[in-house]
């Protein structure tokens, strides 16, 4: 691992997670995970459709500041680039994809979460949903609204137009054609999490059911 560290990612990654082995360097590939070169596709359900003239995307719960784009003002949002690892439950994991989309901290900044927000709900299409605790969303200086991939528009298999992406957790909370985000104060299971898919998700720690 770099030990050029500029968002304090370890420091912030240690603090919400603190049994997790971040710097040791066997924690590359995490245990139980096996590496692919291909981009398997998975998810529950049929690929939604997108017109950009009804999408839209919203934050709501407990914000100061509800939000509600449509995908212009979307796309004309901040983006940054990330390099990262990615770890599917079912034990592939991929080095190095390249994602860019709008930062965690745009999310921060214009909803404003209240004091009493601690986790979070992706509501995608078709009613699939993915809860986070909002530590974590916070502490990886890589969660984005990812809406490319190798610097073209994601494919539909993965997630187009836009994709939640949070690499330090199982790849099913990175929720695909996302539209929304919920602020809560509690937790509560959202779609494989009901299925006994683990609340958190951390593959450092086999967190991958409960
Ligand atoms: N909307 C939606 N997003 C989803 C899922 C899903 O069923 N629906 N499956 C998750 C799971 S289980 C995984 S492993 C990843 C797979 O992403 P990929 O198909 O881009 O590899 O998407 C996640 N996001
Ligand atoms: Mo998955």
């Amino acid at each position: 691992m770099a030990t050029w560290d500029p968002f304090g990612k370890v420091q912030r990654l240690r603090k919400a997670n603190p049994k997790r082995p971040f710097d040791s360097k066997e924690g590359r590939l995490p245990p139980g995970q096996y590496l692919t070169e291909k981009f398997p596709v998975l998810h529950y359900g049929s690929v939604p459709q997108f017109d950009a003239e009804t999408w839209d995307f919203k934050i709501w719960g407990l914000v100061e500041n509800p939000v509600r784009l449509t995908w212009d003002e979307f796309a004309q949002l901040p983006t940054r680039q990330v390099v990262t690892d990615i770890h599917c439950v079912t034990r592939w994991s991929k080095f190095d994809t390249k994602w860019e989309g709008v930062p965690w901290d745009w999310v921060m900044e214009i909803a404003k979460p209240k004091p009493e927000a601690r986790y979070i709900m992706l509501h995608s299409e078709h009613g699939f949903t993915a809860n986070v605790p909002l530590k974590d969303a916070l502490a990886d200086e890589k969660t984005m609204l990812a809406y490319k991939f190798n610097g073209l528009p994601l494919e539909p298999d993965h997630g187009y137009p836009l994709r939640f992406l949070l690499p330090h957790l199982y790849f099913w909370k990175s929720a695909k054609w996302l539209r929304g985000i919920e602020f809560m104060i509690n937790d509560r299971p959202g779609f494989w999490e009901g299925y006994g898919y683990h609340m958190h998700g951390d593959p450092l720690l086999e967190q991958r059911f409960s």
